[in-house]
């Protein structure tokens, strides 16, 4: 079995995780998952979508993209304070992390002094910051990294193969190079991908393959399931069996053991049992609220309860650089005192 973070992993090696037994495989994850965290934690994170929609890119599963015709209501950069707002509402509801998405190919000049002060409000909030913006400079990974952005989220997607056929405005490369940048600033990684694009078995390993040999394994591994959008090119494939999802995350869970997998998107069309044998197969983070960034996600009182009904209790953070009283762990009391009742 194995127990320490690898980069070296062969395409053999992880196809033959892959296609263990289920029970042995999600038997191996588990006892992976139980030497590295709390296996009844769960990190919990809300989206925001700051800017929305009229995307230059054109990947084929997005509601955003300006290249296809999704009917998706468009908004420009939200204000500051609008923001706060609603990172504020998400603090109250019990989410630890913030996370702010914008449709862009890359953040202008005009827009990033905005963005900064973003994430400077959120950090004062006393919540983790994430953001996820498109491609990044080295100076700008810097200038975030000075305003306290804890987590940049910058998926992969998929095998470098499959990728050029769901993007043609940029490369895997160029994706490398923005993880690279914000590495090398000192933030936290969040980088992942998507499963049900149509892509085969080989993708999906080679994509959980790619993550892993990272020269630094991503801090946060989101295993999106396609949320398909009427509109785009992706909106009829077929979908991806329930089992071959899980053994996504138990993989992600043996390749990365150190690191948090979310289930992310696609959370709303799963059931409660579906749910629960993520997390027995190593998910140990959620996006959390009605919203992602365009689509619905499952109702908070819903997750409430299955949590509840799990023995499931949120992961409690611990903010660097917060001053004073800030600086013990913060229980997301919102979401226990719901839990209680
Ligand atoms: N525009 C930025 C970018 O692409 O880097 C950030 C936002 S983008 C919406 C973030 C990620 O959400 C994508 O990389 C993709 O993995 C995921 N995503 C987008 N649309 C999705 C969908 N319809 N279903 C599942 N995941 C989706
Ligand atoms: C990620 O991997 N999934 C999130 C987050 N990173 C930004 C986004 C999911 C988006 C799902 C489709 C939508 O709501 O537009
Ligand atoms: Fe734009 Fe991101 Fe959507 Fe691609 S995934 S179209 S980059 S918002």
């Amino acid at each position: 079995m194995i127990t320490t973070a690898r980069h070296d992993w062969t395409f053999d090696e992880v196809k033959a995780l892959y296609e263990l037994p289920f029970n042995d495989l999600i038997y191996q994850a588990q006892t992976v998952h139980r030497m590295h965290f709390d296996p009844n934690a769960v990190q919990i994170s809300t989206l925001l979508s700051i800017k929305t929609g009229a995307c230059p890119e054109d990947c084929k599963y997005c509601s955003q993209s300006g290249h296809y015709n999704t009917e998706l209501e468009k908004e420009k950069l939200m204000a500051v304070t609008n923001v706060l707002e609603e990172a504020q509402r998400a603090k109250d509801n019990g989410a630890s992390r913030f996370c702010m998405g914008a449709a862009w190919k890359h953040p202008s000049n005009k827009d990033f002094p905005l963005v900064l002060e973003m994430v400077r409000g959120v950090r004062a909030l006393g919540m983790e910051t994430c953001m996820t913006l498109g491609a990044l400079s080295e100076e700008q990974s810097q200038d975030l990294a000075e305003a306290g952005l804890d987590y940049y989220n910058h998926n992969i997607d998929t095998s470098r193969d499959y990728y050029k056929t769901i993007i043609s405005t940029r490369t895997f490369d160029d994706r490398l190079d923005t993880l690279d940048h914000v590495r090398d600033a000192g933030i936290k990684v969040c980088c992942g991908g998507i499963v049900g694009m149509g892509e085969t078995v080989e993708d999906r390993i080679e994509f959980l393959k790619e993550l892993a040999s990272l020269p630094v394994h991503p801090e946060s591994v989101p295993i999106n399931n396609l949320v398909k959008i009427k509109g785009t090119p992706l909106e009829a494939v077929d979908d991806l069996d329930e089992f071959e999802f899980i053994r996504m995350i138990a993989v992600a869970r043996l390749l990365m053991p150190a690191s948090h997998v979310r289930l992310s998107a696609g959370r709303e069309a799963m059931n409660e049992q579906m749910q629960a044998l993520c997390f027995l197969a190593g998910a140990n983070s959620i996006f959390y609220g009605e919203k992602l960034l365009t689509t619905s996600n499952p109702d908070e009182n819903d997750d409430m309860r299955l949590f509840n009904r799990l023995g499931i209790h949120p992961e409690e953070i611990l903010l660097e650089e917060e001053p004073m009283s800030e600086l013990i762990a913060e229980k997301p009391s919102a979401f226990y005192d719901a839990m209680s009742h």
